[in-house]
């Protein structure tokens, strides 16, 4: 398990070791249990037959009980989990559009905005098939990421997040979203989880967490770029990267 790089993952993180160590435990003590009859109820004559145990009332009621409580208990565990990473922020500091589509991602960066707000400035990194863009992120902030797709369904995952979720085409309002906040520097991977097609695999793209000047710095650098719109670049006919096909980059190891 990659170590979580959010708050967020953090708490799936724990979530993830203690539903080991509890299977853990469980499993010990059923193959304890499977070894011990085996061995102790093994067959040692033909005219030897072991006890016939039935009806054992105690029993039944023990091993229809406990699984009951097992499963309770992770679903607490898990809803706890879920209704942690799931409490969003009302207003996040940032908004990241991400668009994700036949076969690259573009990042629409909404610093300090609402993404519906007329006039909002949106700053853009656009990816090419076989030039992976790099998703940047400041440090301590929340950050807000909705997901959209102009063609097929494709999934938006980063190891250290240890979360991910589906990039699903419809309409901008239905677009799925979530919150992160990073907790680390550093460069991390990212990908498209859903085989969305035959490039599929140059879905890749870089996250770098960086000090909240740094993140302002290369905001600026995307404006001094040119890399700006009023709205968010939502893919499809606005791409400049449709099809990722005749990109320079032929022959990948697919
Ligand atoms: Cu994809």
């Amino acid at each position: 398990m990659p170590d979580p790089v959010t708050t967020q993952g953090q708490h799936i993180f724990l979530l993830w070791r203690w539903a080991w160590v509890a299977a853990l435990a469980t499993g010990g003590v059923v193959w304890g249990l499977i070894f011990y009859a085996a061995f102790r109820f093994r067959r040692r004559s033909d005219d030897e037959v072991p006890v016939q145990t039935r009806y054992n009332l105690p029993l039944e009621i023990f091993y229809t009980i406990a699984p009951i409580i097992m499963v309770v208990v992770f679903f607490v565990h898990t809803e706890r989990t879920q209704n942690a990473i799931r409490a969003n922020i009302p207003d996040p500091p940032v908004t990241v559009y991400v668009v994700g589509q036949q076969w690259t991602w573009t990042f629409n960066y909404m610093p300090g905005g609402e993404i519906h707000t007329p006039g909002n400035q949106v700053l853009y990194s656009v990816g090419e098939a076989g030039n992976p863009p790099t998703l940047v992120l400041p440090v301590g902030e929340t950050v807000e990421f909705k997901l959209h797709s102009p063609d097929v369904i494709h999934d938006f995952g980063v190891p250290g997040f240890l979360e991910k979720e589906d990039v699903i085409p419809g309409p901008a309002i239905d677009d799925n979203h979530f919150q992160v906040k990073p907790i680390v520097t550093g460069t991390f991977k990212g990908k498209c989880y859903e085989l969305c097609g035959v490039y599929h695999s140059r879905m890749l793209f870089n996250v770098k967490i960086v000090t909240e000047a740094e993140f302002q710095a290369y905001l600026q650098q995307l404006q001094a770029q040119g890399n700006v719109a009023a709205q968010p670049l939502l893919g499809g006919s606005q791409s400049q990267t449709q099809a990722g096909l005749g990109s320079g980059s032929e022959g990948g190891s697919e």
